[in-house]
């Protein structure tokens, strides 16, 4: 707690910076297995250096760092280097953009609670902050995920993954490093874009009364929650506007004034969509609100890129052109310049 104190307007600037010039954050901290998986889906190979030549392509392409602000990286990653030797922290760092680590040990199932997770990995997690820290990182990453079903998800399970949440956000501002705090409530299913408001406003109440029973400093956090929708096998449809409405409302519901930054998850909508709907989200409001609005995606960025590069070096260019054009698509939805049109002049 001392040093929590002590580090309060380090974390306030580190959190101010997030959010900083319409930016947002990358998410590449796949662990090695969600990697795997997405590479053998293409026919990648599934090797270390296969993980390592894509991050390189995605830490140096030219121009990420005036839409990117930080990106989150695994513990893999964030020990590898580029083919020329350099660390990749020290390319980040150079760029101007803040690295990030993925802390939390994955979802895990409870066998007594079927389709519920709890998420791993506040075990020795005070001396893996410090290590990153030493290291060079300036926030960290947490994930909790929350499947809705008819009673999905249950009390208990809400109830461990905030508290959890917040032990590991009190932690991570004890060792001088931005927490992001992300409860992600699944699109899989068939609920209702209302019984999603209610999922994320319960989840949502839950982890900001954690936060504060834990005193975790609101000013130095990044909140990154899902988007309100429908389930995507939900049969009702929902308008783009009835979704802007439904977040936005659950937001101002539970969001304290004091956190400066909603980083969204895609969590599996189109790369467009998720674009999109940030863009909405910035534009829909007539009075100010309290937080920057803005994205941390890993699939609505990087997606497009790994299928044009297919793990082929001579790909590489034109996967980089496809990063950066989602990364400046979404730093358009950040100021609500996003259109169609930019879909359409992209190589
Ligand atoms: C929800 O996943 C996070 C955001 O990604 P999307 O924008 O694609 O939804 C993402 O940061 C995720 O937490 C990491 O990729 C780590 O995932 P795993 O499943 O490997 O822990």
């Amino acid at each position: 707690m001392g040093d929590r104190i002590m580090n309060t307007q380090a974390l306030i600037d580190t959190a101010q910076a997030l959010v900083a010039d319409h930016k947002g954050l990358l998410a590449m901290d796949e662990s090695t297995p969600t990697c795997n998986r997405r590479f053998a889906a293409l026919g990648i190979p599934q090797t270390e250096d296969a993980r390592r030549a894509w991050r390189e392509l995605i830490i140096v392409t030219r121009g990420l760092n005036e839409c990117i602000s930080g990106v989150i990286l695994y513990d893999e990653t964030i020990r590898q280097h580029t083919q020329e030797g350099t660390s990749f922290l020290n390319v980040l760092i150079e760029s101007g953009i803040l690295a990030g680590i993925k802390v939390d040990m994955g979802a895990k199932e409870v066998p007594e609670h079927p389709g519920e997770k709890i998420t791993a990995g506040l075990d020795g997690l005070s001396e893996r902050l410090a290590e990153y820290a030493q290291m060079g990182a300036r926030f960290a990453k947490w994930r909790a995920v929350f499947a809705i079903g008819e009673a999905l998800p249950g009390h208990p399970c809400i109830e461990a993954n905030a508290h959890a949440l917040a032990c590991y956000a009190a932690l991570c501002q004890d060792a001088g490093l931005v927490p992001v705090v992300e409860p992600e409530v699944l699109m899989t299913g068939t609920h209702t874009l209302a019984r999603c408001q209610e999922v994320t406003v319960q989840v949502l109440t839950s982890v900001f009364h954690h936060l504060q029973e834990q005193e975790v400093m609101l000013e130095g956090i990044i909140l990154k929650p899902n988007m309100v929708l429908p389930g995507l096998n939900c049969a009702e449809h929902s308008t783009a506007d009835a979704v802007t409405d439904a977040t936005i409302a659950c937001l101002l519901q539970v969001v304290p004034v004091t956190v400066p930054g909603i980083a969204f998850l895609s969590g599996g909508q189109s790369p467009q969509m998720a674009s999109s709907r940030l863009n909405a989200l910035n534009t829909v409001s007539k009075t100010p609100l309290p937080w920057a609005l803005t994205f941390s995606f890993a699939r609505a960025i990087q997606q497009p890129a790994l299928e044009i590069w297919h793990g082929e070096n001579v790909n590489v260019e034109a996967a980089q052109a496809a990063l950066l054009h989602r990364a400046r698509c979404n730093h358009a939805a950040r100021r609500g310049a996003y259109t169609d049109a930019m879909e359409q002049s992209n190589p």
